[in-house]
This record gives C-alpha cells, sequence and structure tokens, in this order.
C-alpha cells in the first residue's frame, strides 16, 4: 500500500495537502444549452500532532553511566549518541532527549523519573512545546 497516497501528503512537504476541487465541466449540449455539472471531492487531510521536546536536566549527584542507561532504554539512542546527549546535559544543564507527541513524551518523562527515583537519583526530565 503506497503510504504517501493513503496519506494525501505532497511529497518532501508539510501537511498541506490539497485535495482537488472537482471543478464544473461545460458540456454543451444539442440545442445549445449548457450543462454545468459541478462535484466536490471530499478532502482528506491528515494532520501531524504537536511534537513536544523530553528534556533532560543535569544535577549532581545522578551517575553519568545511569543517565547513559536512561537514554538507551527509554529513548532508544545508541551508546554513542546516548553518550553525547548525558555530556552536553552534564556540560549545559539542560539536553534534549527526544521529541515525541504529548502522550508519548508524558509516558518516557514518568519512566524517567520512576527509574530515577527507584535508584533515589535526582534525575528530572521535563515536557517543552517544540
Ligand atoms: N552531572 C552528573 C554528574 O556529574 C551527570 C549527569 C548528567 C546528571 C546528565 C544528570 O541529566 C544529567 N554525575
Amino acid at each position: 500500500m503506497n503510504q504517501e497516497l493513503e496519506n494525501n501528503i505532497p511529497h518532501g512537504s508539510g501537511d498541506d495537502g490539497h485535495a482537488g476541487n472537482g471543478d464544473g465541466a461545460g458540456n454543451r449540449g444539442h440545442g445549445g444549452d449548457t450543462v454545468t455539472e459541478r462535484r466536490t471531492k471530499e478532502q482528506t487531510k491528515t494532520k501531524r500532532p504537536p511534537l513536544y521536546k523530553c528534556i533532560l536536566l543535569n544535577d549532581d549527584y545522578t551517575p553519568m553511566e545511569f543517565v547513559v542507561e536512561i537514554l538507551k532504554t527509554i529513548f532508544h539512542k545508541q551508546n554513542a549518541e546516548a553518550t553525547r546527549i548525558m555530556l552536553h546535559v552534564h556540560q549545559n544543564g539542560m539536553g534534549v532527549a527526544g521529541v515525541y507527541p504529548f502522550e508519548i513524551a508524558e509516558t518516557k518523562i514518568k519512566a524517567v523519573e520512576d527509574l530515577a527515583q527507584e535508584n533515589q537519583y535526582p534525575l528530572k526530565c521535563v515536557m517543552e512545546k517544540e
């Protein structure tokens, strides 16, 4: 099944899919009358959901290895990328762990804070609209 056709998303572009308005076809009848047929095509618009950043906050107590594990297990980062993000947070105070629709971001933030709490670390993760 062709995903692009089904979703009516133009190639390489946003969600501004214009569904065609089938407009009038003028048919000249035999007696010189003009017959106008107007057909309106039903619009299909697939909207992408708003996205939210999951932002990890630095603290002085959570071990670096724990943050890397969080990034690997919850945010599905590979080791090198997880390490890069952890170091960015360590050096800059905060950093983006991932970007998701609201409920997924919410679930991941809860998972981070549950794991942190179980291990008695103060690690915080917050959400910010993109
Ligand atoms: N600053 C922590 C340390 O030196 C490491 C750390 C990195 C903590 C990122 C939290 O989100 C964080 N052990």
